[in-house]
């Protein structure tokens, strides 16, 4: 079959720095080490239900949970590639609970803060899963080994943040500072051909993501907005359509692509949770950056900006609405107490 040329991500990417004469090539590097990766993760994730790598591995990672074979795997795909690529100074993984060295000599001048796979629960289920991303540049001095604060940068510095989720098919959608783009997969040729170029998320939703499980958990408006969204006004649009995935990434990417809102409130469900569930450096800032450069919002349930958030730890958790800006503005506007 004569398919059409499509323009690979390797080609875009080359592109792309060709617009940028200052540009050294080091992250066309990285982005083309990330997607070696993300390949050899998507063939894994793609056999999981075959090979014996079901179930879980017996340990437990930094948030406690479970860290299922496949999380594993994923873990170290990326951090044993991207230990050597030479781009990187340091690295943090929502499986570790420390920063991660790159190997003595190689040090780079970005970072990589990463899920290798978010939405993990789902594996065993053949639910859509996804590896995140997020790269900046260094503070600390080249040449010698990355430091925590090059890690702890507030989102809106990021350099480019992407994921792959492994769905239907896989998808790797990644943003610069002036571009997203979405790439599909081959599998039968192994390539990333530009499937969604230019990606804009429309104004206003269709979906609305959260789990309903903790309707009694959560702050009286967010309980006011979900009436909202559920009432009967065909003017408006409403009701919303519910699509919760359990996999952020998942619903994320349903939501920038048709129009929707991720809702992950703080909750009094543990102590914990009084700051939110997702995890900021490698779940909210990279997607915020994403679905902001796409023309949607990205705010914690009390109005802060999630990528004006200046990180404290690397497992920081923060409360995340994340998606259409007409619909994040709205939710402001309950938790405001304008409605
Ligand atoms: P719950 C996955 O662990 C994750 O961080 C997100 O990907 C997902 O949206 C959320 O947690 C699911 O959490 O409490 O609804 O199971």
């Amino acid at each position: 079959m004569n398919r059409p040329l499509g323009i690979t991500v390797s080609r875009h990417i080359m592109d792309s720095q060709r617009l940028h004469p200052e540009a050294t090539g080091d992250l066309t590097g990285l982005l083309n080490e990330l997607i070696v990766a993300a390949k050899t993760i998507s063939a894994e994730v793609n056999m999981a239900g075959l090979a014996d790598i079901l179930g879980m591995s017996g340990k437990t990672n930094i948030q406690g949970e479970h860290v299922q074979k496949l999380d594993e795997f994923a873990n170290n795909t990326i951090k044993r590639r991207m230990a050597r690529c030479g781009y990187l100074c340091a690295m943090t993984s929502e499986e570790e609970a420390d920063i991660i060295p790159v190997a003595e000599g190689y040090e780079g001048k970005y970072t990589l803060a990463f899920d290798p796979l978010d939405g993990s629960s789902n594996i065993d289920v053949n639910v859509s899963i996804g590896t995140i991303f997020s790269i900046h540049s260094r503070l600390s001095p080249d040449g010698s080994p990355g430091e925590e604060s090059d890690l702890l940068q507030p989102g809106r510095r990021q350099v480019a943040a992407g994921y792959i989720v492994y769905g239907s098919s896989t998808m790797l959608v990644f943003a610069t500072s002036d571009e997203v783009h979405g790439f599909t997969l081959d599998p039968s040729v192994g390539e990333f051909y530009l499937s969604h170029p230019d990606i804009r998320t429309p104004k206003k939703s269709k979906y609305f993501s959260i789990n309903e499980g903790n309707y009694h958990y959560w702050q009286e408006p967010v309980c006011r907005y979900l009436e909202h969204v559920k009432k009967v006004d065909k003017a408006t649009g409403r009701p919303y359509n519910a699509r919760y995935i359990g996999s952020m990434v998942a619903d994320c990417h349903r939501n920038l692509i048709a129009g929707g809102i991720f809702l992950y409130p703080r909750d009094s469900k543990s102590p914990t949770r009084a700051y939110g569930k997702i995890r900021l450096l490698y779940e909210a800032a990279p997607l915020a950056f994403i679905v902001e450069q796409a023309g949607g919002r990205a705010v914690t349930d009390d109005g802060r900006e999630i990528l004006d958030i200046q990180p404290k730890e690397l497992h920081q958790r923060v409360p995340v609405i994340i998606g259409s800006s007409h619909d994040v503005d709205t939710f402001l506007e309950f938790m405001n107490g304008k409605k």
